[in-house]
């Protein structure tokens, strides 16, 4: 979602680096427990919820369970067989905990505690928008689009260099998990793969022409994402770091900006059956930050993604995901989330990240990925932690933390926005698109490797970064963050900094 609390994860705003999970002296710490709680909805109980029930996969929806869901007051409104998750709208407030006694039935749960539809407020954040004088006044030589002299995170992972050995291949597909695609863009209408998009924000696909576009009044995140990885090398604007391929919009955000999980569950399966090579997941689920499988509820929302997001890793997609904005140390003992659940009433959560996870960058299988700023550094607020960070990527930082070399000028990452405009924006969220960029040329090079070997040669061909040891990226005296692990494979920067250069030549 976009909401303020979680605008550092994907919209960060400067200045950046500001801790978010400053703990509230005066609210109760709440742990999450196994408590069979009902969902909290927000208004009245007899709006519906929406709510994700787990059956074995593969063998339909069994008419005891279809029986089962009608008794308890629920509609189905799609069921995924091939990996058993059912989505299902109810108002009945002990739907979930009526399901989860239903023989065959594995897990049921609420995937929200607003009712259906969710708010209806929007604040989509702020990029830094470049005037129609800094657009047009911009130059370039060498075959360089006109804006990518700005761009300084293409020669940070050697992207420039691999374009002049190939952008890409036309059989490659890349798609944007996300807030929706403006593939009117002229950045990104060469590269445009409309068979691969859709809109998935109700949880089954609606293949409407335009439908993974976003509205005006909806966040500009996405259009970014797909811009950096698969900007067409035009003569115009940026450049993305697999120019040469092709790239679709699978939209799940609502307009408020929530991405829920029977929207991601429908986004990973369409995937799964529309042939895309790699996804881009920068965000994570709402409404929980943390998702703890001792929770009934949260766990069924764990299950529904790690079904649809394997089912998809099967089918050859290689599944990339942000590591969160939060300055997060994801392999510490316990860590306390304040903003969750972001749709009702959040409090202090003390979680432990290797019970309670970030979904979908924790999941088995997914690339999860920390961002650097422009002198190659851990940025200021990305997510850390050794065995959860694979590779590192530009995601951005504070101009004033990490100034790039002339003549770029912002530290920041630029990008198309909705409207044929171009912006900065920063966060995990912009260096996912990066690592998602070189496994794109990774898969052009190596047309026929599975997903494993995708990331087996991700990781081979980064660059190994050692720790930044200390870390005072603020400089004020203070340690901000402690890297753990060896020079190959370290909490800051996993097995490294990805390479588009190896990517084309190995
Ligand atoms: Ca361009
Ligand atoms: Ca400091």
């Amino acid at each position: 979602m976009t909401a303020p609390l979680k605008r550092s994860r994907r919209l960060v705003a400067l200045p950046l680096g500001m801790a978010t999970a400053t703990a509230l002296a005066f609210l109760p710490n709440v742990t999450a427990s196994a408590a069979e709680t009902a969902p909290r909805a927000t208004a009245a109980e007899t709006v519906p919820l929406s709510y994700v029930v787990n059956v074995r996969p593969g063998h339909g929806v069994s008419s005891h369970v279809k029986r089962a869901v009608a008794e308890a007051g629920g509609t189905i409104v799609v069921a995924y067989d091939k990996i058993g998750v059912i989505v299902v709208h109810s108002s009945n407030p002990d739907f979930a905990r009526t399901l989860r006694r239903v023989p065959g039935v594995q897990s049921a749960g609420a995937t929200r505690n607003a009712p259906l539809p969710a708010q209806s407020t929007t604040d989509v954040g702020t990029p830094k928008v470049l005037t129609s004088e800094e657009v047009a006044g911009a130059r370039a030589a060498g075959g360089q689009d006109p804006l990518e002299p700005l761009q300084w995170d293409l020669p940070a992972i050697k992207a420039d260099k691999a374009h002049e050995k190939t952008l890409g291949s036309r059989d490659v597909t890349v798609a944007v998990i996300d807030t929706g695609v403006d593939d009117t863009h002229p950045d990104i209408a060469p590269n445009f793969d409309r068979g691969a998009s859709v809109n998935c924000v109700s949880g089954k696909p609606d293949t409407a022409d335009g439908a993974w576009r976003p509205s005006a009044a909806e966040s500009p995140h996405g259009t970014h994402v797909a811009g950096e990885i698969a900007g067409a090398k035009n003569g115009v604007g940026i450049t993305g770091v697999a120019p040469g391929v092709k790239v679709a919009g699978i939209k799940v955000a609502t307009t408020a900006g929530y991405f829920y999980t029977e929207a991601v569950v429908c986004g990973f399966v369409w995937a799964a059956e529309h042939h895309v090579d790699v996804t881009n997941n920068s965000y994570y689920t709402d409404p929980w930050y943390f998702n703890c499988t001792g929770d009934p509820d949260q766990r069924a929302l764990v299950d529904a993604i790690t079904r649809a997001s394997q089912y998809a890793e099967r089918k050859g997609t290689v599944n990339v995901a942000a590591a969160g904005n939060e300055s997060y140390d994801l392999d510490a003992d316990s860590i306390t989330d304040p903003v969750s659940p972001n749709d009702g009433t959040p409090s202090d959560r003390v979680v432990d990240p290797h019970e309670c996870f970030d979904i979908p960058t924790q999941l088995p299988g997914v690339v999860t990925v920390s961002a650097t700023g422009a002198k190659g550094i851990k940025s200021s607020f990305s997510n850390y932690g050794l065995g959860v960070i694979d590779v590192a990527a530009p995601g951005g930082d504070s101009t004033a933390y990490q100034t790039p070399a002339p003549p770029a000028t912002s530290g920041l990452i630029l990008g198309p926005l909705p409207g044929g405009k171009w912006g900065y924006m920063a966060g995990t969220s912009m260096a996912t698109p990066h690592v998602v960029g070189v496994a794109a040329l990774i898969k052009s090079t190596h047309p026929h490797a599975p997903a494993a070997l995708v990331k087996a040669l991700l990781y081979a061909e980064a660059d190994a970064t050692p720790c930044t040891d200390p870390y005072d990226i603020d400089s004020d005296g203070k340690i901000d963050a402690v890297c753990k692990g060896s020079k190959n494979h370290n909490g800051f920067y996993g097995w490294g900094t990805v390479n588009a250069l190896k990517a084309v030549t190995r």
